[in-house]
């Protein structure tokens, strides 16, 4: 589906280390088209919206506490299989066990520190727009589109 949604986010030691660009520009050239980003200080209540399912993990403190410690840049990208190609891009969620030429793989190294969150399915990656987006997304067309799918 050359319409899937999928929302990317770069986490606060992505925004400080200055890898806002860095990230973008990797589902940029690929061939993702932005449909929404924003720089926004979320709340408490927002992130653990966000990360409801891990609750109960022993990690979730530290997490969301790690997760308030500065902005994050929020957006979507929209292209085919936009979900599963994003967690390729982003690689495993220990940057220890990801590989060269992913994000985590060549930016990070603690699992707690791994700059990046990309949604892990496309029913995810629904609420996480609505819960991240609820003033919608930018509507356009690109002139690349042919060039970019056969
Ligand atoms: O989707 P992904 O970000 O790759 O991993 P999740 O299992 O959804 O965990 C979300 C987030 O929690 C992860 O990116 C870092 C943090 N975390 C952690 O600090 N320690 C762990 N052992 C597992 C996850
Ligand atoms: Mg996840």
């Amino acid at each position: 589906n050359i319409r899937e949604r999928t929302y990317i986010m770069v986490k606060p030691d992505g925004v400080d280390r200055g890898l806002i660009g860095e990230i973008a520009a990797r589902f940029e050239k690929r061939g993702f088209k932005l449909i929404a980003a924003k720089l926004v200080s979320p709340t408490k209540q927002h992130l653990e919206k966000h990360y409801e399912d891990l609750c109960d993990k022993p990690f979730f403190p530290g997490m969301i506490g790690y997760m308030l410690s500065g902005p994050v840049f929020a957006m979507v990208w929209e292209g085919l299989d936009a979900v599963k190609t994003g967690r390729v891009m982003l690689g495993a969620t220990n940057p220890l066990q990801s590989g060269p030429g992913t994000i985590r793989g060549d930016y990070a190294l603690a699992v707690g520190r791994n700059i990046c969150h990309g949604s892990d399915s496309v029913e995810n990656a629904e609420k996480e727009i609505a819960l991240w987006f609820p003033e919608g997304l930018v509507q356009y067309s690109r002139s690349n589109e042919a060039k970019v799918y056969e």
